[in-house]
C-alpha cells in the first residue's frame, strides 16, 4: 500500500490531504487538497514537507486563475524573478516558456537544477502546461538523492569533500551577439559574480545527499587539474540519466508539478515541434548550499587560480599589453 495520511508527514490534524507514491526514488500524487481556496498553515506545512520527502509533487484537476497559481506557489515560500526568462510584464515572477520550432527553449532540454548560477540557488520550482502537444512534451525528473546512494562509497567520499564553480553560462548566448550585449554582460557578471557550491549537498530538511552539478551552471570543480574537473564532470553528468532514478511527467490540463531543486534534476525533451507548447512556471527562492563538510572543503581544494598566474619576469612582454595601450 503506497497511499499515506498526510498526518503522517506533518503531525498536522486534521486534513484530507492524501500522498501516493507513484515512482520507486521520487514523486507524490497530492489528493484531497483544493489549491484555489486559501490553503491552512497546517496544510502548507504539510504540503512543504512533503516536498522535502517526495522531491516532486503532482496535483490533477487544479482549475487555478493566474493569481490563485502565485498563492500557492508562495505555500512554499517566497517568489523570485529569474534575470533571464521571459516573464508576464505585470507579474514578473510568472515566466512564461512558449515554445514551438520557430520558438525552441533555451536550456531546458539539458539536465539541470534550477538557477544554480546564484550564491542562494532556487528551492523549488512550480510549473503548470496551459498549451500541451499532442505528443511529446513530457518533463523527466530525477532524483539526485538516488543518484548519490548509488555512488561507490569511496567516490562519494571523494566528492564530499570538492567544491564546484557555477556560472549562469547558458545564458550568455542572449546578450554575446553583439558588441553592446557583451559590454552589458560585464555588467551582469558583477551582478551575477561566478559561485562555489559543494559538489554534493546536504538537504536542509532530510539530511540526505544529493550530487550538484550540471552541464547547465557547472564550470569546474575547484582544485582539480582541467582533464580531471572535466573528466569528473562529465562522469557525474551521466548519473540524472539513470531511468531507475527518473520520474517522467506526462501533462494533463490543469496538472500542477512542484519539484525540490535541492534534490532533483529535470530536463524537458524538444520532441514535440513544430507544435507549441506553452507552460507558466514560479520559482521560490532558496538557501545558500550546504556541503558535508563545508568551510573545509574551500581550504582543502585550494583557491580558484594558482596565485602567480599571468605574472612574468623582466625582461619579457605580452603583445597583447602593447596592443591594448594603443587602443
Ligand atoms: O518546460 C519544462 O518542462 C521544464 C522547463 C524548466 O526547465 C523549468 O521550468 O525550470
Ligand atoms: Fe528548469
Amino acid at each position: 500500500m503506497t497511499t499515506t495520511s498526510a498526518t503522517a508527514v506533518s503531525g498536522q490534524s486534521p486534513s484530507t490531504i492524501r500522498l501516493r507514491k507513484i515512482a520507486p526514488h521520487l514523486g507524490a500524487e497530492v489528493t484531497g487538497i483544493d489549491l484555489a481556496l486559501p490553503i491552512s498553515d497546517a496544510d502548507a506545512k504539510t504540503l512543504d514537507d512533503a516536498l522535502a520527502k517526495h522531491e516532486v509533487l503532482v496535483f490533477k484537476n487544479q482549475k487555478l486563475d493566474v493569481d490563485q497559481y502565485m498563492s500557492f506557489g508562495r505555500v512554499f515560500g517566497s517568489l523570485t524573478v529569474h534575470p533571464f526568462s521571459t516573464a508576464l510584464i505585470d507579474r514578473p515572477e510568472l515566466i512564461v516558456l512558449d515554445n514551438d520550432a520557430d520558438s525552441p527553449p533555451l536550456s531546458t532540454d539539458q539536465w539541470h537544477t534550477d538557477e544554480a548560477f546564484r550564491e542562494k540557488p532556487a528551492k523549488a520550482t512550480i510549473l503548470r502546461a496551459t498549451i500541451i502537444p499532442e505528443l511529446g512534451g513530457n518533463t523527466v525528473f530525477t532524483s539526485m538523492t538516488a543518484a548519490y546512494d548509488g555512488l561507490n562509497p569511496a567516490l562519494q567520499e571523494f566528492l564530499c569533500r570538492l567544491e564546484a564553480l557555477h556560472d549562469f553560462k547558458v545564458f550568455r548566448i542572449l546578450h554575446s551577439r553583439t558588441r553592446e550585449g557583451r559590454q552589458k554582460l560585464v555588467d551582469i557578471e558583477d551582478i551575477f559574480p561566478n559561485q562555489r557550491h559543494p559538489v554534493v549537498r546536504v538537504h536542509p530538511v532530510t539530511g540526505r545527499r544529493a550530487v550538484f552539478v550540471s552541464p547547465q551552471t557547472t564550470k569546474s570543480i575547484i582544485g582539480l587539474r582541467d582533464f580531471e574537473s572535466e573528466s569528473m564532470l562529465q562522469m557525474l553528468y551521466q548519473l540524472p540519466k539513470i531511468p531507475e532514478y527518473q520520474l517522467r511527467i506526462i501533462w494533463e490540463p490543469d496538472m500542477i508539478v512542484v519539484w525540490d531543486n535541492r534534490s532533483t534534476q529535470h530536463y524537458a525533451p524538444r520532441d514535440y515541434f513544430p507544435e507549441r507548447r506553452r507552460m507558466e512556471r514560479l520559482t521560490v527562492g532558496g538557501d545558500r548550499p550546504v556541503g558535508v563538510n563545508s568551510g573545509t572543503a574551500a581550504a582543502a581544494a585550494g583557491d580558484v587560480a594558482p596565485k602567480n598566474v599571468g605574472r612574468y619576469r623582466e625582461g619579457l612582454a605580452r603583445p597583447t599589453d602593447s596592443l591594448l595601450a594603443k587602443g
